[in-house]
């Protein structure tokens, strides 16, 4: 049985999910689960890595659908509820799915690609009680198809198996101290990694309780805190922005409050992106709480984390976790000394299996001896590693996302008035970075408002570009290559 299973069958009255104002038992989610599993299978014995999609919010539902697929052999491949219908549509040919799960609020949205695709639709609700059998599924199989974009074409399918997830989850249970009396908050979007790994599923190992706030709101946010059972939370950087900023609006009792609650967690976990260190100081001043700063990606998990106990320093992602190996390489794929950058490679059983359907982008990031090519450049110093910037200035990362310049860019190329266009990311405190988009027209002018309009049903809002600027041509160099350094710098200047 897919361990993470086995486990909750000893966790039985225990509180597993809290959602929707209901407290789930880890019994609950095993029988709920089974039910999806068995319609699933539908006199299957075992559903032999189909992919199954599924769009429904996060909570008891979500967790039931993904541990229902799962234990049914199935590959889960969540959908994201922003995504509009061509993200959706684009998953959902990409991966062949054979099914897609929703819940009632998005069967009329759905409902076009009833036609495109001979798949099953199954509405959420439909899992009745069922009796069966469910097949024996091995560690190896892939479990979890997550799109992510990347710095060519369209985002890829990172495949992971149940033997990935388990090590994620074991190298972060471990060495945060995971408790089955653990009480976590999950304000995460439950189509990536954070979310659904560090979050939900390092408490459901733990015997712990995962409650879910299906949309962030910073006043609900505290409201729950203030509730005394929550202890952990784990958040991208913004929305610790967002909370401070948030908290600095309160009346000075219902800070006081509010400080008083936060100083009894825990652990307070930021990730996904860098933590500027006023941020970590201002959060600080607030909750009595030193962030613990980790590193990771969907492709790895996590991979490098400050230490629960111990120093947390500003400004740096810690040391590698238990049971994963980094290194640092230089361009001529070479070790670099302390101090010096280096691209971060990974090893170890947390790394992904492959890209979905695409063996040569799978063998194109990992070097000869077998070491995942995160793109990112670090260095490390005095026992701890930094994060200096990426290799790509065409991977964005706004509000914990990760976006890629190239996609924007070809859907803005589509819009009739623009001939050209470059895209790039604006160093930004709340959002570590906007996005910004230089404009080439047809003819000297373009409805701001109407473009805005328009690419709300192509690409998803944390996509939009946030800043427009309009040239004659884009800065390029001898060679007619567009620069987008120094496009950036355009912005930056403002
Ligand atoms: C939304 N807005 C933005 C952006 N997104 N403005 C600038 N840049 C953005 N990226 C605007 C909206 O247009 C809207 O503006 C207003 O903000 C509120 O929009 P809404 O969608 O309601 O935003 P929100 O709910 O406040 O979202 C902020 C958020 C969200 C909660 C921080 O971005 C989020 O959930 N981020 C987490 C992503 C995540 O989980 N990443 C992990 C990837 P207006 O009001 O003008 O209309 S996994 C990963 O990275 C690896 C594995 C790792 O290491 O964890
Ligand atoms: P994703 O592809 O969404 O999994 O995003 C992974 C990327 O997020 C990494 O490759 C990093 O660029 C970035 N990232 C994650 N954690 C951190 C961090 N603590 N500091 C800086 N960047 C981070």
């Amino acid at each position: 049985m897919i361990n993470l299973i086995e486990r909750a069958t000893t966790f039985k009255n225990r509180a597993a999910v809290k959602s929707n104002g209901q407290t789930y038992t880890y019994s609950q989610l095993l029988e709920a689960s089974k039910n999806v599993a068995l319609t699933l299978l539908n006199g299957q014995k075992d559903l032999e890595g189909a992919r199954i999609a599924f769009l429904v919010p996060s909570g008891f539902e979500y967790v039931c659908i993904q541990w229902g697929i799962w234990r049914a052999g199935g590959i889960a491949v969540p959908l994201c509820e922003k995504h509009p219908l061509p993200s959706i549509e684009y998953v959902i040919n990409d991966t062949r799915a054979s099914a897609i799960i929703f819940s009632k609020a998005f069967e009329s949205f759905l409902a076009p690609l009833s036609n495109a695709f001979e798949i099953r639709f199954i509405p959420s609700e439909h899992f009745d009680v069922q009796d069966g059998h469910l097949p024996d599924i091995d560690p190896v199989r892939s479990a979890m198809i997550l799109y992510t974009s990347g710095t060519t074409g369209n985002p890829k399918g990172v495949v992971t198996t149940h033997r990935n997830i388990q090590h994620q989850i074991t190298s972060l249970t471990t060495s945060w101290e995971w408790d089955k009396n653990d009480h976590i908050l999950n304000v995460l979007p439950m189509h990536h990694l954070h979310g659904i790994l560090n979050v939900t599923s390092c408490a459901l190992w733990s015997g712990a309780c995962c409650e879910f706030l299906p949309k962030f709101d910073a006043g609900a946010v505290f409201s729950i805190f203030c509730n005394k059972q929550v202890n952990v939370f784990m958040a991208v950087p913004t929305i610790y922005f967002k909370l401070i900023a948030h908290w600095k609006t309160l009346k000075a009792s219902e800070q006081k409050n509010i400080t008083e609650h936060l100083k009894k967690f825990r652990l307070m976990v930021s990730g996904s992106a860098a933590l500027p260190v006023s941020v970590l100081k201002a959060w600080r001043d607030i909750s009595g709480q030193t962030l613990l700063e980790r590193y990771g990606m969907t492709e790895i998990g996590m991979a490098i984390s400050n230490p629960y106990r111990g120093e947390r320093k500003p400004g740096h992602i810690g040391q590698a976790l238990q049971g994963v190996d980094v290194r640092l390489r230089n361009e001529n794929d070479e070790p670099v000394v302390e101090g010096v950058a280096g691209e971060i490679q990974v090893k170890g059983a947390n790394v992904f299996k492959e890209y979905w359907k695409r063996p040569k982008e799978t063998k194109d990031a990992f070097t000869a001896d077998g070491w995942f090519k995160t793109g990112d450049i670090g260095l490390y110093k005095d026992g701890s590693y930094k994060i200096l910037g990426r290799n790509s200035i065409d991977i964005i990362k706004s509000g914990g996302y990760k976006i890629s310049a190239l996609e924007i860019e070809e859907v803005l190329r589509t819009h009739p008035e623009i001939k050209d266009c470059g895209v790039v990311g604006i160093p930004d405190l709340e959002w570590g970075e906007v996005i910004g988009a230089s404009l080439i027209l047809e003819s000297g002018t373009i409805d701001m408002e109407q473009l805005k309009v328009w690419l709300q049903d192509k690409l998803p809002a944390y996509k939009a570009p946030r800043r427009y600027i309009f040239q004659d041509d884009l800065p390029r160099n001898v060679m007619g290559k567009v620069t987008k350094k120094k496009l950036a710098e355009l912005f930056i200047k403002g």
